[in-house]
């Protein structure tokens, strides 16, 4: 059964043009005027994109003593309904478990999933194991990405010497590095102290997560990674701290990207300052929310390009689960919502603004992730040969986020009351019409995963400095670093 998207405007992240464009098999087999097939889809006064990639999702994920509640089936509806077709979520072996151990909990977790999904494998430790077990993640899982978190101590948070010998290995291997870039120790400092002070309430999570934190780490694990030579990729960049120290990287030809999150572009602070409880809760996530100038700062990163990624790090708990930190805010998971919600907000916020072009838009939602991540052409573009992962996104359409109408599981938005402007009118996973006219029609188990193959080696920076006469360092566990 062949499909003709028609009347559309194409829209890419280097072109806009009129032309059809021709679905068989889920794939994209043809570009062009008056084309014909066994059925139509009307995209009139519409865009034709790529769908969108978010290079950040938890589903199910154990975490703080809970799990996030969405899970690959509302999850993914919740992508698709806002116009992502592709999910990169993270395996998370917990310290001491393998990487192919925890592998296959994410394999079987991702069975439901409704649109295409990759994983980020996390180092949440170092040792031999993990050493042996990165070249059969990359060579035969085909993913090629590695999160390391440098906060949450006594839990998943990695040390330098750690993250050193694990940003060789991956050097080695051609993959990327991850950083969730806060200065963990600081943070378990400051919120020791803001709790023996009394500061027990929500905005204790903000004054423990001060700018700082982040742009110290962002800078260390810059400094760390320039030294191994592998590329960087620091997730939710979420103040100008971070961004500085990327801009400048990257203007010192480092491969490094920097990826701001829906929520930090657009909310602000002064949530955490509520009176209601509840309402600062469901709003806790690392790293928190930030003032005007740093949001500022995010926003011209994405226009001049030192920020390339638009993401979401959709880690949704219900109130109920936000509770279980009442009378102490370490104790509240911290993770918020945001995957229906990302294309639209983005586009009334950026592109209604004219703060993005159609382009750029495209660009930071899913081109960019989908070259930097190694998917692209196959996801991130309209053309022939790629994925049929489609939004025909309609700038006119308007509706109230509300927590009563969205897919995802928990029972709040924090969106809530937010009026967007352009929604998908037709989403489509590898050809499948799984948003009709705003009405969901999604499949469980449509989903597939996505290979992601190394890039391979990276050009030196010439500005870097790199210890070539230096002794090869070993890692903690005394592995050789240099991995013979
Ligand atoms: N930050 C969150 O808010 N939740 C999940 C993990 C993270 O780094
Ligand atoms: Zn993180
Ligand atoms: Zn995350
Ligand atoms: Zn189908």
């Amino acid at each position: 059964m062949t499909k003709v998207i028609k009347n559309g405007t194409i829209v890419t992240h280097d072109l806009t043009y009129k032309a059809d464009v021709l679905i068989d098999g889920g794939r994209i087999v043809e570009i062009g005027p008056d084309l014909k097939a066994d059925t139509q889809i009307d995209a009139t006064g519409c865009y034709v994109m790529p769908g969108g990639i978010d290079p950040h999702t938890h589903l199910e994920m154990p975490f703080m003593g809970t799990y996030s509640a969405d899970d690959f089936d509302s999850g993914t509806r919740a992508a698709l309904a806002g116009g992502t077709t592709m999910v990169v979520d993270f395996a998370l072996p917990s310290p001491g478990q393998g990487l192919l151990d925890a592998l296959k909990m994410w394999d079987n977790k991702s069975t439901r999933a409704h649109c295409d999904y990759s994983f980020h494998m996390a180092v949440t430790w170092w040792g031999q194991q993990v050493f042996d077990e990165m070249e059969t993640v990359v060579k035969e899982r085909g993913i090629n990405t590695f999160k390391h978190f440098m906060a949450y101590k006594g839990a998943l948070m990695v040390q330098d010497d750690e993250m050193y010998a694990s940003f060789q290995r991956l050097a080695e291997l051609g993959a990327i590095a991850l950083v969730h870039a806060e200065n963990g120790d600081v943070v378990a400092d400051l919120s020791a102290k803001l709790l023996a002070e009394g500061n027990t309430g929500p905005e204790g999570h903000a004054y423990s997560r001060p700018p700082q934190v982040e742009g110290e780490a962002t800078n260390r694990a810059i400094m760390i990674a320039d030294m191994a030579g592998v590329p960087l990729y620091v997730v939710h960049t979420s103040c100008e701290d971070s961004h500085e120290a990327i801009r400048r990287a990257r203007q010192q030809g480092k491969r490094v990207w920097g990826e701001p999150l829906i929520q930090h572009l657009t909310l602000d602070e002064s949530e955490y300052f509520n009176k209601d409880w509840d309402h600062a809760a469901r709003r806790v996530m690392s790293p928190p929310f930030r003032n005007k100038q740093h949001q500022d700062s995010l926003w011209a990163g994405l226009q001049s390009g030192s920020l390339s990624v638009v993401a979401t790090d959709h880690c949704a708990f219900t109130t109920a689960q936000k509770r279980t930190g009442l009378g102490d805010f370490t104790k509240i998971p911290n993770g918020t919502g945001g995957l229906e919600d990302r294309m639209p907000m983005l586009w009334t916020h950026g592109v209604a603004t004219g703060r993005l072009t159609m382009n750029e838009f495209v660009a930071v939602t899913s081109a960019n992730i989908a070259k930097i991540l190694n998917c692209y052409p196959r996801k991130g573009a309209i053309r022939v040969g790629s994925d049929a992962d489609i939004v025909v996104w309609d700038p006119e359409k308007e509706k109230t986020i509300t927590a009563d109408k969205q897919v995802s599981a928990i029972d709040y938005n924090v969106f809530e009351g937010q009026q967007v402007k352009g929604l998908p009118r037709f989403t489509l996973t590898r050809g499948h019409v799984a948003v009709h006219d705003g009405e969901l029609r999604a499949e469980e188990g449509h989903g597939q995963f996505v290979k992601r193959p190394p890039k391979g080696a990276v050009s030196k920076a010439l500005s870097s400095y790199k210890a070539i006469t230096a002794p090869r360092p070993v890692g903690r566990s005394g592995i050789p670093a240099s991995g013979v």
